[in-house]
C-alpha cells in the first residue's frame, strides 16, 4: 500500500487531527517564507524587524514592513492547501484543528473554522500602551500612528521573537498537541519555538505525524514524508481520506 493510502488511512481512521502549519503553506498563494529563496528575511534581518528591540529602534521601519505585507496580503488568495484543509473539516469524522503560525489569515479565508492563530494576526493593531486594539483598513499608510486613547504608539497585533506567545492559544495548541491521533506538518521549518516543538510532543504522546514540505525539516519524527508543495501533495491526500472515511473504495489517482 502506498503512503499516501497509509496516510489517508490515518486521517480517515482518527478521532483527533492536529495540523501544524507555517509560511510554506501560503507559498503558493504567493506569501514569500520566511527562510526560504526571496523569503521576508532575505532583505532584512528577523532581529531587526519581529522584535521589540527593532520596533523600539525604529518604529517606522518596522511598522512600514508591516504595512507593506498587509498591502500584498489583498492581492493574494488561498491556495489549493488551505481549502484541502477546509475540506478534512467538513468532511472527515475527525475534529480537527488547525495551529497555524502563520499571521495571514488565509487558512479562514479558506473556510476553516477551527484555527489557532498562535503568532496573532497581520490585520490586528494594538496599542504599546492601552488596551486599544483595531483591524487595520486599507489603504495602509506608512508611518507608525498613535493611540486615539492614549497617545502611546500603536504596533502590529502579532508575536515578536523574545515575545510570549498568547496564553490561551499557546495552552490550546498544547492541549492538542498532546491529544491528537494524527499531527498532520505542512510548510514549517520546525526553527521558531515553541511550535517548533509541537511534533514532537505530540510524537511522544502516541500521535502519528504525517509532513508536507518540499525540503522535509522533521527528520524521524515523521512516520510519513510527502517532499512535494503543499497545494500538490495536500488535494489527492485528502481526497483519498474522505474517500476512505465514506466507505467508498478508493484507488488514489
Ligand atoms: C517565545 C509573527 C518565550 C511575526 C513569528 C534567543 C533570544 C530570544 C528568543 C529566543 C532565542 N532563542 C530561541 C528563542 C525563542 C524564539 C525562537 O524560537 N527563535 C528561533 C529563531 C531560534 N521564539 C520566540 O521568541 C517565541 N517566543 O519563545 O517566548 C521566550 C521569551 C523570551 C526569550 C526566550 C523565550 C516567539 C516566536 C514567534 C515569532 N513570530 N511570526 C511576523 O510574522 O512578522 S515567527 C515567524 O517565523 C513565522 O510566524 C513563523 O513561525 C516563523 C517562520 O517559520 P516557518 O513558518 O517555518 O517559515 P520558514 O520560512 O522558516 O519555513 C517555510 C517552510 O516551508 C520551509 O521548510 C520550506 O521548505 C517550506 N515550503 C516552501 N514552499 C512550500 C513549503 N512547504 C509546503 N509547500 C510549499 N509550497
Ligand atoms: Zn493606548
Amino acid at each position: 500500500m502506498s503512503d499516501l493510502e497509509q496516510a489517508a488511512r490515518l486521517l480517515a481512521r482518527a478521532q483527533r487531527i492536529a495540523v501544524l502549519t507555517g509560511a510554506g503553506v501560503s507559498a503558493e498563494s504567493g506569501v514569500p517564507t520566511f527562510r526560504g529563496a526571496g523569503g521576508f528575511w532575505g532583505k532584512y534581518r528577523p532581529e531587526d524587524l519581529a522584535t521589540p528591540e527593532g520596533f523600539a529602534r525604529d518604529p517606522n521601519l518596522v511598522w512600514n514592513w508591516y504595512q507593506a505585507r498587509r498591502r500584498q496580503l489583498l492581492q493574494v488568495q488561498p491556495n489549493p492547501a488551505h481549502y484541502a484543509l477546509a475540506r478534512m473539516e467538513r468532511e472527515l469524522p475527525a475534529r480537527v484543528t488547525i495551529i497555524t503560525q502563520n499571521i495571514d489569515g488565509l487558512h479562514q479565508r479558506a473556510g476553516s473554522k477551527n484555527v489557532i492563530a498562535i503568532h496573532g494576526d497581520l490585520m490586528l493593531t494594538i496599542c504599546t500602551s492601552c488596551s486599544f486594539s483595531r483591524r487595520e483598513e486599507p489603504p495602509f499608510e506608512d508611518g507608525v500612528p498613535r493611540c486615539p486613547n492614549c497617545g502611546a504608539l500603536l504596533r502590529p497585533g502579532v508575536v515578536w521573537f523574545g515575545e510570549l506567545l498568547p496564553e490561551r492559544e499557546l495552552q490550546q495548541a498544547l492541549e492538542e498537541s498532546h491529544n491528537c491521533d494524527v499531527m498532520l506538518v505542512v510548510g514549517t521549518s520546525a526553527q521558531v519555538y515553541p511550535a517548533a516543538g509541537f511534533p514532537s510532543a505530540a510524537r511522544a504522546a502516541g500521535a502519528a505525524v504525517i509532513e508536507v514540505n518540499p525540503d522535509p525539516a522533521l527528520g524521524g519524527i515523521a512516520r510519513y514524508v510527502f517532499a512535494q508543495p503543499a497545494g500538490q501533495a495536500l488535494p489527492p491526500l485528502v481526497d483519498a481520506a474522505v474517500a476512505l472515511a465514506s466507505g467508498g473504495q478508493h484507488s488514489p489517482g
